[in-house]
């Protein structure tokens, strides 16, 4: 298996003490939490060209296309402060790609509460985070991020359930997605360090989608749990709804899909 020297050159830009590179695997976060249990440090990364059988989250199915995505997991090992905070790393990754393509690309992107990625109200990026646990003990999380960055990287509408579009279909000049995700790491370990800090739910805060439109919430099964104006989050970063008699309603992130109340949704 030979490595592109672009995709070294950018882990080279980054503090990444260890990674793996597969041109094929089935899944990058399934391979990261073996290693993570063999012991391999924090910050070590995962990446595939291409996954086969990409996960989502709830054992849905995530599309990694062959050399258009980044499919990356980070390997965590949070310290005693950072235990506090376990739910903030899948918002974390939303938020640094998020920083990403504002400061690089200068395109605004928003957060699909809890922590998918949309560019122009369509999805670009998905986060699926999980833990190891050994008892009572905490080994790690590995964080999962699934980016489409080339156009072909975009799945066939048949595999959607929500719309879905590309880094690059909204940037005038060419991408390379190495240096994205060389970016995303770093704007990642950077949001890491803010994740106590009130700047980090004011960032998350700031870029959440349809704050103000009405929303629907619906369960796993489609059906409408509740509907109402999407106001903003908690200090512990759940959903906050208006609903129609002005009640504050607050919502868990679950297993529930939030959706702009459009037409064909
Ligand atoms: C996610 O799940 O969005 C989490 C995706 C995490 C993927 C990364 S890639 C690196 C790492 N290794 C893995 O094996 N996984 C992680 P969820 O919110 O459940 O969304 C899944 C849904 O998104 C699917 O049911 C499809 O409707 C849709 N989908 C699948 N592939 C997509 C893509 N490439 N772009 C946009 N939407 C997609």
């Amino acid at each position: 298996m030979s490595i592109p020297e672009a995709f070294i050159k950018a882990i080279q830009s980054t503090s990444v003490p260890q990674f793996k590179y597969y041109s094929s695997i089935d899944s990058t976060n399934r391979i990261a939490l073996e290693w993570l249990e063999n012991g391999t440090p924090d910050g070590a990364i995962v990446f595939a060209d291409h996954q086969s059988s990409g996960r989502g989250r709830f054992e849905r199915k995530w599309v990694t296309q062959p050399s258009s995505a980044i499919a990356v997991s980070i390997i965590v090992r949070p310290d005693a402060r950072e235990q506090q905070y376990l739910p903030l790393f899948s918002p974390l990754a939303g938020i640094a790609l998020v920083d990403v393509l504002k400061h690089t690309l200068q395109l605004d992107a928003q957060i699909k509460w809890p922590n998918d990625v949309l560019l122009n109200r369509m999805k670009t990026a998905g986060i699926l985070t999980e833990t190891v646990w050994n008892g009572e003990e905490l080994l790690g999380l590995v964080v999962g991020i699934g980016v489409n960055v080339l156009p072909q990287s975009i799945p066939p509408k048949g595999l959607l359930q929500y719309p879905a579009t590309c880094i690059q279909d909204h940037c005038p000049f060419p991408i390379d997605r190495f240096e994205i995700m060389a970016a995303l790491i770093n704007a990642f370990s950077f949001w890491r360090s803010q994740m106590h800090l009130t700047e980090f739910m004011n960032q998350w805060q700031k870029t959440l989608a349809f704050r103000g439109e009405k929303v629907y919430i619906k369960q796993k099964d489609g059906t409408v749990q509740l509907s109402g104006i999407l106001s903003g989050l908690t200090a512990n970063g759940d959903l906050e709804i208006l609903s129609e008699n002005n009640q504050k309603q607050t919502i868990t992130a679950g297993d529930v899909h939030l959706r702009p109340a459009e037409p064909e949704n």
